[in-house]
């Protein structure tokens, strides 16, 4: 796939891409669409830091990119707001790993999908989850993780929520990055996700609402 904003955004350039993504919005776009269009572009963009062609300073500067560009997507996910609350989500990036744009998208499109979520934020240590379990009392634990080194926080996490009883209590589904299959059965959890719409198939077949 190849868009003008695939493009712009690969290349960094910030004020092109915020442009393009409003004036596709305005002209009445999915913005689901446009948030395919954005994965494939930072994709690439990770494709060009392993090969050494970007540097952490471009990592940073797309982050900067796609934050600003889905905040101008994030209203219109909130638009389709259903007023019935479905179920309970506990959110957030596992220990060790501060990537947020994903999560964030999942975030949105679970409360755009009815659900009530509380974002622990990046970073959450393993104990911090445990405890919001048993605070919050979810129906499911969404973790989400971009690194290689996220998938011993996402065991360790399901592990402790083992241990501390609440493991048949909760739903749990990993995402993020290179999440798949493999990491779903190392880490024990019930499910893996690599999309937000994902995410919400999966809450939303738990909660048996279709
Ligand atoms: C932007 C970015 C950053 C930004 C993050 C900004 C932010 N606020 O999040 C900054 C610059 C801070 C950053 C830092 C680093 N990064 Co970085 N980063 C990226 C990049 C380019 C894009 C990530 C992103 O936001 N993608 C956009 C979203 C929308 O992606 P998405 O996967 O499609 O999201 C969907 C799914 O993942 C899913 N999802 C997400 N969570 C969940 C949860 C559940 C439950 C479900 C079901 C679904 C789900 O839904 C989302 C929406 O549809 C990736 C490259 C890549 N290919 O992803 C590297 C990448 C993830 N980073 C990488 C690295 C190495 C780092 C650093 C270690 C660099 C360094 N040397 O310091 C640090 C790590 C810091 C830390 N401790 O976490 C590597 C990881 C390699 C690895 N295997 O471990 C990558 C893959 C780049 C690469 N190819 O080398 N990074």
């Amino acid at each position: 796939m190849s868009s003008k904003l695939i493009e712009a955004i690969i290349n960094l350039e910030e004020e092109e891409s915020i442009k393009i993504t409003q004036d596709r919005i305005n002209s009445g776009e999915d913005p689901l669409n446009i948030l395919n269009e954005i994965r494939e572009a930072m994709t690439k963009i990770g494709k060009r830091f392993e090969n050494n062609e970007y540097f952490l300073p471009d990592l940073m500067m797309s982050g900067e990119i796609l934050r600003q560009v889905s905040d101008i997507i994030t209203p219109k996910l909130k638009e389709i707001k259903t007023k019935d609350q479905i179920g309970k989500i506990l959110l957030g990036t596992v220990a060790g790993d501060i990537h947020d744009i994903g999560k964030d998208i999942v975030k949105f499109m679970l409360e755009a999908n009815g659900f009530e979520v509380l974002d622990l934020g990046v970073d959450v240590p393993v104990d911090t989850f445990v405890e919001k379990v048993k605070e919050f009392k979810p129906d499911i634990v969404a973790l989400s993780g971009f690194l290689t080194i996220a998938f011993d926080a996402m065991k360790e996490t399901v592990q402790k929520i083992k241990d501390a009883g609440y493991r048949d209590k909760v739903k749990i589904m990993v995402g993020g990055g290179t999440v798949d299959e493999q990491v779903k059965i190392y880490s024990e959890a019930d499910a893996f996700g690599d999309s937000a719409v994902d995410a919400v198939n999966f809450a939303k077949k738990w909660m048996g609402v279709n």
